[in-house]
This record gives C-alpha cells, sequence and structure tokens, in this order.
C-alpha cells in the first residue's frame, strides 16, 4: 500500500494544485517586488508590475533567473527577508565560477523538510524505519536535507555523512539501517566495497535507498538494486530551491514527482527561452512559491529534462520529470557533435561494465580528442590483449552507434579510477583548462 507524509497535498486534483500555486505566486512576487530590489529591477525592464500577475496563467510574463543573476547579486542581492530573519545557509561546491550561497528561514527549512519527508515516505519510511544518512553534511544540502526530513518521518537517524567506507557497512550492518540516502555513485562503491568484504545483499537489511545529486542511468539503477538488494529511488534538487526534495520518486520508479504545492515547472527552449509544451524536451525552470529568504522566480536550473503529467499508479498528482539527462553545461561538443556523458554510461553498462569510468577530451592539432576509459569488472578481468582489443573494438563501435563519432577506448584494470563519496567527476575537459 502506497504511503504519503502530505496525503492531502500530494494527492490533489490538479485544479486544487493550480490554485494553491496561482494564490502563492501573487503573493510572492509583491513581496519580492518590495523586498528584493534586484528582481524589481528586472521586471521594471521587463515592464511587469506584481499587478499584471494574477495566476499562474500570468507566469510567462515575469524576468528568468539565471546562474549569472546569482553571481552578480552575491552575497546579500537576492535576499529576501532581512538576515536577521534568516536561520541558515547552505551553499555550493563552486565548481564553475563562485559559489551559490542560499538563504533560509525557519519556515523555509521546514517546508525543505516536509518534502525530503515526502521523498522519504515514498520509499517506504516510517517510524520503525532505520535512514542511513551518507550524504556529506555541512556547507552541501543532501545531509541535511535528508537528515530533516528523516526526522519529520520519525525514523531513527544515522547522520555518518560520506566517506570512510568501512564503517558505513558496519554502522549498515550493526545497526540495522533499512534506508540508505546517498549518492548513486557512492552506493555503487558501497556495493562494491561490501563484495569485497565477502558480504552480499542479504547480509545488509536494507529494503531502500534514495539516491540523487548527479546523473545516473536506469542500468546504474538496476545495478545498485541487484548489488545492494534494495528498491532504488532517484530525488532531485539544487541548492538555489533548498536542496534535495524538490522532486522524488514513487513506487512507480518512472520519474520524479516534482512538490508542485511549492514549486512551478516549466520547460523552455534554452536558445530562444520559449516555455515549451508539456512533454518536450528542454532546460527546467522553477518558481518557488513559498520560499522567503531566497525567493527563486522563473530560475534556469540549466537541466534538461522533460515533463508529464500521465496518471501516476502511486496515487499522486504533481506533475512528473523525467530523470535530467545532464545540464545543458554539462553536454559536451565533441567534433561538432552534442555528447552527453549519461549516453556513455549507458552504452557502458550495457555491455556489462560498472559506472568506473572517465571521459576525457582534449584539442590536439585542432582537432578534438575524445578518450573513454572504463575499467574492467574484477569479473572480466583479464590479460590476454587480444580479448581486451576485441572488448575496446565492440565498445568503440557500440560507442559510434549511439553518439555517431568515434572514441578511443581503453579498457583498464579493475580499481583504477579513484572512487567519489560525493558527486562522481566523470568529465575532464581538457580543452577548457
Ligand atoms: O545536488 C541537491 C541534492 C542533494 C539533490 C542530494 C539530491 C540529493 P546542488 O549541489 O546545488 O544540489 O546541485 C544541483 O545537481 O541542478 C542537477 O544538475 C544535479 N542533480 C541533482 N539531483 C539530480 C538527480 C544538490 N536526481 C544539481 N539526477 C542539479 C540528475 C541531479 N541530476
Amino acid at each position: 500500500m502506497e504511503k504519503y507524509y502530505q496525503e492531502e497535498i500530494e494527492c490533489a486534483p490538479y485544479e486544487k494544485i493550480r490554485e494553491i500555486q496561482s494564490e502563492k505566486l501573487v503573493k510572492q512576487v509583491k513581496s519580492v517586488w518590495e523586498n528584493v530590489p534586484y528582481y524589481r529591477k528586472k521586471m521594471e525592464e521587463k515592464g511587469v508590475t506584481p499587478d499584471d500577475i494574477k495566476s499562474v496563467d500570468d507566469l510567462h510574463k515575469l524576468p528568468f533567473l539565471s546562474k549569472a543573476d546569482l553571481r552578480d547579486a552575491y552575497p546579500y542581492g537576492l535576499l529576501g527577508r532581512p538576515l536577521s530573519e534568516c536561520v541558515r545557509i547552505h551553499s555550493t561546491s563552486g565548481t564553475t565560477g563562485k559559489r551559490v550561497v542560499a538563504y533560509y528561514t525557519q519556515h523555509d527549512i521546514d517546508l525543505w523538510e516536509d518534502c525530503c519527508a515526502r521523498a522519504l515516505t515514498a520509499a517506504g519510511a516510517t517510524n520503525e524505519d532505520v535512514v542511513q544518512v551518507s550524504y556529506g553534511y555541512g556547507l552541501f544540502t543532501g545531509g541535511a536535507g535528508l537528515h530533516g526530513g528523516s526526522h519529520k518521518v520519525g525514523s531513527l537517524t544515522i547522520p555518518i555523512s560520506s566517506g570512510n567506507t568501512d564503517r558505513q557497512i558496519m554502522f549498515a550492518m550493526d545497526l540495522s539501517a533499512t534506508i540508505l540516502c546517498c549518492t548513486p555513485s557512492y552506493a555503487a562503491y558501497l556495493g562494491e566495497r561490501m563484495k569485497e568484504l565477502g558480504y552480499g545483499p542479504d547480509d545488509i537489511p536494507l529494503k531502500a535507498g534514495i539516491f540523487g545529486a548527479e546523473a545516473w542511468s536506469e542500468e546504474m539503477r538496476k545495478d545498485i538494486e541487484k548489488t545492494l538488494g534494495i528498491k532504488a529511488f532517484d530525488i532531485y534538487g539544487l541548492t538555489e530551491l533548498s536542496g534535495p526534495g524538490v522532486a522524488f520518486e514513487c513506487s512507480a520508479q518512472s520519474g520524479m514527482h516534482i512538490n508542485e504545492d511549492h514549486f512551478i515547472a516549466e520547460i523552455i527552449d534554452p536558445d530562444t527561452e520559449e516555455v515549451l509544451p508539456e512533454g518536450s524536451v528542454g532546460e527546467l525552470v522553477f518558481t518557488a512559491v513559498d520560499k522567503e529568504a531566497f525567493p527563486m522566480i522563473r530560475y534556469r536550473t540549466r537541466d534538461i529534462c522533460k515533463l508529464t503529467r500521465e496518471k501516476c499508479s502511486c496515487g499522486r498528482t504533481h506533475v512528473k520529470m523525467a530523470k535530467p539527462m545532464g545540464r545543458s553545461d554539462d553536454m559536451l561538443i565533441i567534433r561538432g557533435v552534442n555528447v552527453f556523458p549519461s549516453q556513455i554510461e549507458t552504452v557502458l553498462m550495457n555491455n556489462g561494465y560498472a559506472a568506473n569510468y572517465q571521459i576525457i577530451v582534449d584539442r590536439v592539432n585542432n582537432t578534438d580528442t575524445f578518450d573513454v576509459q572504463v575499467e574492467m569488472t574484477p569479473e572480466m578481468f583479464t590479460d590476454n590483449i587480444g580479448e581486451i582489443e576485441g572488448r575496446q573494438r565492440k565498445l568503440s563501435d557500440d560507442l559510434k552507434a549511439m553518439l555517431g563519432i568515434k572514441a578511443k577506448v581503453s579498457l583498464l584494470a579493475p580499481k583504477s579510477i579513484a572512487r567519489s563519496e560525493g558527486k562522481a567527476v566523470r568529465v575532464i575537459d581538457k580543452r577548457k583548462i
């Protein structure tokens, strides 16, 4: 039987959700106009005032916010409430440019934790469960978000954070953890390490995992589910919009329900900024209708995916987003061809490899080089050159069929690529260095 954390809102009819969104949006736009001069100026430049926004149907009239705006307004320019009302910040790792610093009032934290509690409940968590939170704690939102959600559900929470893998396995076994929260790449590594230590899926009581913060393929899901003996659920979010829990997967495991009473989603064409109809692939844009301290309106996430309102078997009515294919800024252009790392991962995993790979792109004599290095699994490991070459050729052919361009594939010995405890770094684009 499907369980809900806030059934009334999670299963509300579409018209009811639109009504809630419209009411909150009108209020939010007024508040931002009054309290955030940076966004008010953007509205003025576009010739819009709060009087023009009467319902969700008017959303398209409002200006977008982008990462560039966050940088321009850093550190306080987008605050929607005085600092005296803010109780916490979180921040991104800032691999590309300046860090994003997001602010929270106590009310913001409360709603964020509710969103995470909805995700945990959808994955089967109750007050009988033991939730091991192996996302990083600290500035990163992963640890704090799932931790707060787990408390709300009443589960016993293990705030272990990421790292120290053998200790993770010991805690999971000794304290009978039933739900694991971490990045999918770390879950895969935990499974790999368990195998090395001689443990199988039956040695740990885990039943579910809540994995997100990075793109992962269906093939990787199957792999993790098998190694850990669990059901693996996807969870999506970003620091600018509070953190994990903007959207989460239910028992149907076919896309993530967006918490629409808090976030209005749109898909736009990233080049023309035109809003696209349901089902189109494009850039995901969110409006947070009730965030107080850091009120993002039409925030361009750069994540590429699509939305569907098809009826879901779980009974939830909120719109579902497909697994993001990657970020528009993750997309590599190699010899003029668009390549998403997720496409490469699919080919590798369909050929029986685990997600231990690296994509290295460089430019030599004005031509892009494209190397894919992937570890053999311990089961397939061999030093027979002929066999290795045959396998490399097969992968190279399959990648060509998927992408339309040729990659130089190298098979590596097991464990030659460093494992990640948080978000995995899989692309090394030397052209940008
Ligand atoms: O990664 C928040 C989070 C923590 C989500 C724990 C889920 C679990 P940021 O560090 O700000 O926040 O990174 C946000 O990560 O724009 C996506 O590109 C990517 N991302 C997050 N979740 C997923 C997912 C957290 N399930 C950025 N699938 C986002 C694919 C994801 N990409």
